[in-house]
């Protein structure tokens, strides 16, 4: 439990909000009913005490002031969280996808920006280096990465291409051993804090989404300036920004897989990208929840604990079943793409769901808190302000919808 003394104050408030403010562990009720092996259940374990040790403590504190976790990501990179399905060939875990996501799960009830911070190094710029990477590649980059001894990011949103991801405007012009990239990516998780950068840009126009190229791009390299960061409503310590390309040459052996292959890298690598969002929203969800339970069993109203009310526990079943459909689908889709089956419409399925269940779950949290709930001090705040771009980022809930649409009409 958080110590009154590290939000330094005494006030009756507080410590009546330190007192009431506890996550209660309820998933492991459902390790067997879902099937996990002891190994699985063992990485779980570890992410839960990972994120209650290292994450909880200062959580509040980082996102009130906007402050990247960099001790604790470091830490993560030790514990193999940052390349959990890379092969240890390249300094990876080699776990599988749904180990993955439980770990994930775990960093996201209590840390939803660590847990995005770990989900685009692992589903996005770890896993497309590892697949589509050549050799050199993969011995260059992917292995401090999977290590977490450098951070990456995915770039593909631009100022007037969000949603309509093959409206391209960064361009990469071929200038026989380079390419002279140039334009602006928006919105970019890591913009800061990573060093290797997957860039998607235009290099034949002419060609459409089949003229985009994904390059690989350094940090340090002539032209890239970092721009402002975004000041956000949710996952406030991960930080977002604004990238910008100025005549930067990325040398041709820094292209992901053929001419053109860029669009294509992008879709393949968000399918996985998006089992990894909907692990995070599930986690969301399943701390907002474990929070409000041990609330509403302490919580006295009416000479009774308010979880004695139907009207609390109408909303604890409503949230606990919710959670529970929501990790069903994130865990199906994991299982499918281990499996190696074409897990597109799990994927795209799993997200809109679990992350419209962060939304509605918070949002009862928040409800069940009273007044409580509508301060900082009290994690479900936050956790409320987190759920919201779980519907945004890595395709809209109405992306999702598309996705899974032309799936089942396919
Ligand atoms: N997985 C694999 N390939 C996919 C795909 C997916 N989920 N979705 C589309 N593609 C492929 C298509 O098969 C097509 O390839 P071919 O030309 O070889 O047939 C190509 O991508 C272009 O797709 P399409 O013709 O359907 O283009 P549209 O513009 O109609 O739709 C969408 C593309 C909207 C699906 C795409 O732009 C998208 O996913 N947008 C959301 C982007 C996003 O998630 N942004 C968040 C950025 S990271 S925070």
């Amino acid at each position: 439990m958080i110590k009154s003394q590290e939000l330094g104050s005494t006030s009756a408030k507080m410590l009546y909000i330190n007192k009431h403010s506890n996550f209660m562990d309820t998933s492991h009720e459902y390790g067997t009913l879902i099937n996990l092996s002891e190994e699985q259940m063992a990485t779980k374990e570890a992410a839960r005490d990972f994120a209650r040790t290292y994450l909880l403590p200062d959580v509040r504190e980082r996102d009130a002031q906007s402050i990247f976790p960099t001790e604790a990501v470091k830490k993560m990179g030790e514990l193999g969280l940052m390349g959990m399905m890379v092969s240890p060939d390249y300094g990876g875990s080699g776990m599988d996808t749904l180990s993955y996501v439980l770990a994930l799960e775990e960093i996201a009830k209590v840390d939803a920006s660590a847990a995005v911070i770990m989900s685009v190094n692992n589903s996005l710029v770890c896993w497309g280096l590892e697949k589509y990477g050549t050799e050199a590649q993969k011995q260059k980059y992917l292995s401090p990465l999977a290590s977490g001894k450098v951070i990456g990011a995915f770039c593909l949103s631009e100022p007037e291409a969000g949603s309509d991801a093959t409206s391209q405007h960064t361009s990469a012009l071929d200038k026989g051993d380079y390419y002279l990239l140039n334009g602006t990516k928006n919105w970019i998780t890591n913009g800061g804090s990573s060093d290797i950068c997957l860039v998607m840009a235009q290099t034949n126009h002419a060609l459409k989404h089949k003229g985009i190229n994904c390059l690989i791009v350094e940090k340090g390299m002539k032209g890239f300036v970092v721009g402002k960061k975004e000041d956000k409503m949710g996952i406030r310590s991960s930080d977002t920004h604004t990238l910008m390309f100025a005549d930067v040459e990325v040398p041709k052996e820094n292209r992901i897989g053929e001419d053109g292959f860029g669009f294509k890298f992008a879709m393949n690598t968000l399918n996985g990208g998006r089992i990894g969002i909907a692990a995070q929203a599930l986690g969301i969800a399943a701390g907002a929840y474990e929070l409000a339970l041990t609330y509403a069993k302490e919580r006295k109203s009416f000479s009774k604990a308010i979880a004695e009310h139907q009207a609390i526990q109408f909303k604890l079943a409503e949230m606990c079943t919710k959670i529970q459909a929501a990790r069903l689908l994130v865990y199906e889709a994991a299982r499918q793409k281990d499996a190696g089956k074409d897990y597109i419409q799990a994927a795209a399925m799993a997200k809109l769901y679990a992350s419209e269940v962060a939304m509605e779950v918070t949002t009862e949290a928040v409800q069940i808190h009273g007044g409580y709930g509508y301060v900082r001090e009290f994690h479900v705040e936050r956790m409320m302000r987190d759920a919201k771009i779980t519907q945004i980022y890595e395709g809209t809930s109405e992306i999702q919808k598309l996705v899974i649409a032309r799936e089942i009409l396919k």
